[in-house]
């Protein structure tokens, strides 16, 4: 969907290099050209175009192509790193008390994207409140109230009041008993002085911890140079790309992300509430370069440099988080019954110590384990042992569980984190042994 097009004549550059057996020079350099094109094709920034390709045709000839690994693949490998290089990880917008500025111009999306963030932060059981800080668009009051209204979300306007900063103002006071506080702001059509000033001064009031610059997936070139007078202006701490649904490329909001050091932290994918999705790097970059190929290519990547073992061992050493442990669930549960999977592990002696109930994951189970994870933030998925009884509540909540499923996860995540460390001495890849067993 997103950048498919680009995604399609990357591929085409990288075919290229399926039949020459060895890089050269002459290859490189032709596959490059065509990655050049592909990039500024879909708005990416000249100059972030010329550094990258600068810097894949130097890796490509300099660094040896991994053992398992053909020509092709080596490129490709790393194209998705310097991809993901200038991309950046998301930003982490963590689930606490917290003020949100929503910045940008008039159409990027801001106002459709404040009611989003504040559907995003219901969900995951905060209490989101929003106020109306545009006083310069005609109708943005009813349009804002309308969205909030239908989310049962507060929110504080004044209309035809042209004084923004005092709305602001006096809107954080009537609402400071809410968790997640997000105002949004004008847009104008293009970055005027009056409406910097009046950033400026909303910012001095509201002193937001998270200002974001929401960008119409669609802009070209003068996303850098938007970003920049922004970022100069009140700084950015994250992008939101807005508009992803259509035909967009996102190659404008890339550049912006690497000219202002920000990242990016959500992308909308379509106008209702629940069209917004959180940002992630690998997803983005493989839609871009074609799902199938990345997967196996970084597996294969990671295979062939032994990366995949470190991440075991570290895991054997005692760092299970639940995302690890909830890859390895929805994995097993592919494979077929639990129990026999479990049996079939070199677990030596340690089978017989697995309790009978840890074999019972059944989809049921995973599902609602992943609405759990849902609602959990980056941190607490990490290192749960954060995880107290006031987030045990917000997470509940935001999943519509009961504090005993969280609990019961976490019971289940200590269990297997036990069992885990029992896998001590000698290498145990995962990977391989599915592959062994013929998965
Ligand atoms: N398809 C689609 N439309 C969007 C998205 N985000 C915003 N829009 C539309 O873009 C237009 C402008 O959005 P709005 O939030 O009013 O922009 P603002 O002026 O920055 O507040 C509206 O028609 C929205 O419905 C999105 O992610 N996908
Ligand atoms: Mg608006």
């Amino acid at each position: 969907m997103v950048m498919d097009k680009l995604g399609n004549s990357l591929q085409d550059a990288l075919k290229k290099l399926v039949k020459s057996g060895r890089i050269d020079e002459r290859t490189v350099n032709e596959v490059v050209k065509d990655i050049q094109r592909a990039l500024l094709q879909s708005d990416v920034n000249v100059k972030l175009v010329m550094q990258m390709s600068q810097r894949i045709k130097e890796r490509a000839l300099k660094e040896e192509v991994p053992s398992g690994m053909n020509p092709r693949e080596h490129v490709l490998r790393i194209v998705y790193q310097e991809l993901i290089n200038i991309i950046g990880k998301s930003t982490d917008i963590p689930l606490k008390p917290q003020t949100i500025m929503m910045i940008g111009l008039q159409g990027s999306g801001k106002t459709t994207t404040t009611s989003k963030l504040a559907r995003y932060f219901q969900r995951k059981g905060l209490k989101p409140a929003v106020v109306c800080a545009d006083t310069f668009r005609p109708g943005a009051y009813q349009q804002l109230k309308i969205l909030c209204t239908r989310l049962n979300v507060a929110f504080y306007g004044e209309e035809d009041n042209p004084d923004a900063v005092g709305i602001v103002k006096r809107g954080l006071e009537e609402l400071h008993k809410y968790d997640v506080l997000i105002v949004d702001t004008a847009g104008r059509h293009s970055l005027e002085t009056d409406l910097i000033v009046e950033m400026e001064e909303i910012h001095a009031i509201a002193k937001p911890d998270y200002k974001l610059l929401v960008l119409d997936g669609a802009i070209g070139q003068q996303a850098s140079e938007q970003a920049r007078a922004f970022n100069d202006s009140i700084g950015i701490s994250g992008v939101v790309i807005s508009k992803l649904d259509g035909t967009a490329k996102g190659g404008g909001a890339l550049s912006a992300v690497s000219e202002t050091n920000s990242s990016i932290a959500f992308i909308g994918v379509g106008e209702t509430p629940d069209d917004l999705e959180r940002f992630e790097p690998d997803r983005f970059i493989s839609r871009l370069l074609g799902m199938g190929d990345i997967k196996s290519l970084i597996e294969k990547a990671e295979e062939a440099l032994g990366e995949e073992d470190l991440d075991m061992e570290a895991m054997l050493r005692g760092r299970f988080t639940l995302k690890d442990m909830y890859k390895q669930l929805e994995s097993l549960n592919k494979m077929g019954p639990m129990k026999q999977i479990m049996q079939m592990l070199p677990l030596g002696g340690l089978g017989a110590k697995i309790p009978e109930d840890a074999y019972q994951v059944t989809g049921d189970k995973l599902g609602r384990y992943r609405v759990l994870m849902d609602s959990m933030t980056e941190e607490e998925m990490l290192n749960p042992r954060v995880i107290g009884s006031a987030r045990i509540k917000r997470i509940s909540r935001g999943a519509g569980c009961a504090p005993e499923d969280v609990r019961e996860l976490l019971k289940y995540h200590k269990m297997m984190q036990t069992a885990m460390k029992g896998f001590r001495g000698g290498k145990f890849n995962m990977q391989k042994m599915m592959k062994k067993m013929g998965m």
